[in-house]
């Protein structure tokens, strides 16, 4: 089997013995990319998110202009910078120049920003922001900042009774097409990492000691690492499993791992994939399908067999065959899941499209299915 089982069950919380580190959840997805208008247009037609929130020189903001999208839970924000040479887009310019389009901040929204950011330097985080009240005529949020790996940032929202569309600075706006009539997705599943080789316990153990999140069950170790995949990885979450953060490291093996062709392509450690979920994973791949997204290819030979293990699934064996999606099993129920291929000229980051039905795994059942097809696009790319 591709991971190993040795269940890690968050510790049961009771009232004298809170959650260090309570979190609401995945606030946003924060992207610095070339060109935001473009983006937000990509994901709106493209992955069917609604546009709600916008900030710019239209409303006094004079170095960026940031778009806000949601579909259901799920928000993200796309930054560009919109003059040469100003400070506050000094950052964002400098990381779209080396890493290309990518994430800058995985926020999470928590009940006590002061409390989170506290504890979390208290415990080795590196702070980046302290925390700090912003206000507008819809209410107050108090925002705070740490580092995690590469250049990426965890801001800490602490929202309160907040009601403007997003945070004070934006403006509600008006969607750029009308979303599909069925919503595509509607959260954030998980958010993984990518680090430099050997580092993956060390951010691991960040997770353990500042959120106080633990380790889920599943894993791949370095004993199956080698056989195909080139990757360790680990996965940390909340108590309540609502934020799960995988952490990847490369590993060595016959070819360059999919892991390094990030690393190198990425200029260091960053965020390789973000998981959405779906109710409907059919529906959605055959919209994003219609839209122009592109997704691995897996071989029929993966459909051959299938059905023998997989047991009975919502979606006919067939569908999924036709639609390339991925299905695994677990002790907790199943689960089906798709790749994209990575969405930006980098092979850098990309999503994951995610039906639950009870399983809580990462789909450790078609790592080697999913690895291959990696690898097959890597080779396409003259990675050998
Ligand atoms: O998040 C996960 O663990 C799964 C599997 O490069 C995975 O989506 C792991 C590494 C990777 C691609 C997918
Ligand atoms: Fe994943």
């Amino acid at each position: 089997m591709a991971a190993t089982s040795a269940h890690t069950s968050p510790a049961p919380t009771t009232a004298r013995e809170a959650d260090p580190f309570p979190v609401k959840g995945m606030d946003a997805v924060v992207f610095a990319v070339g060109n935001a208008k473009q983006a937000a247009h990509y994901y709106s037609t493209a992955f069917g998110m609604r546009l709600v929130a916008y900030s710019g020189p239209e409303n006094g903001n004079r170095e960026t202009a940031s778009y806000v999208l949601e579909n259901g839970s799920a928000r993200f924000v796309l930054t560009s910078v919109i003059k040469a040479g100003t400070e506050h887009g000094h950052f964002l310019a400098d990381h779209v120049a080396q890493h290309g389009d990518g994430v800058v901040d995985l926020a999470i929204e928590v009940p006590d920003a002061r409390a989170a950011y506290a504890y979390a330097t208290e415990h080795g985080a590196r702070g980046l922001v302290e925390p700090h009240e912003v206000e507008d005529e819809h209410g107050k949020v108090v925002l705070a900042a740490i580092a995690t790996y590469g250049r990426t940032r965890h801001t800490l929202v602490e929202r309160g009774a907040y009601e403007g569309p997003y945070l004070p600075g934006y403006t509600a706006a008006a969607p750029i097409v009308e979303p599909p009539a069925k919503r595509t997705f509607q959260a954030i599943d998980h958010c993984v990492g990518n680090v430099e080789l050997g580092r993956m316990n060390e951010w691991v153990a960040f997770y353990n000691k500042v959120m106080g999140f633990t380790n889920m069950k599943e894993f791949v170790g370095d004993d199956i690492a080698t056989e195909y995949s080139a990757l360790m990885s680990k996965v940390v979450a909340d108590g309540t499993l609502k934020v799960k953060f995988p952490i990847n490291e490369p590993a060595v093996a016959k070819k360059k791992s999919q892991i390094d062709e990030y690393l190198e392509f990425y200029g260091g450690a960053g965020v390789q994939h973000i998981a959405l979920a779906s109710n409907d994973i059919v529906a959605t791949v055959r919209t994003m399908r219609a839209a122009g997204v592109q997704f691995l290819d897996t071989p029929d030979s993966y459909y051959d067999t299938l059905g023998e293990w997989v047991g009975d699934t919502r979606v006919p064996v067939g569908t999924l065959r036709e639609l390339k999606i991925l299905a695994d099993r677990d002790e907790d129920g199943y689960l089906l899941q798709i790749f994209t291929k990575p969405v930006q000229d980098r092979p850098t980051v990309f999503f994951e499209i995610i039906e639950r039905h009870g399983s809580m795994g990462f789909g450790k059942g078609n790592f080697k299915a999913l690895f291959e097809a990696i690898e097959r696009e890597q080779d396409r790319r003259g990675n050998l």
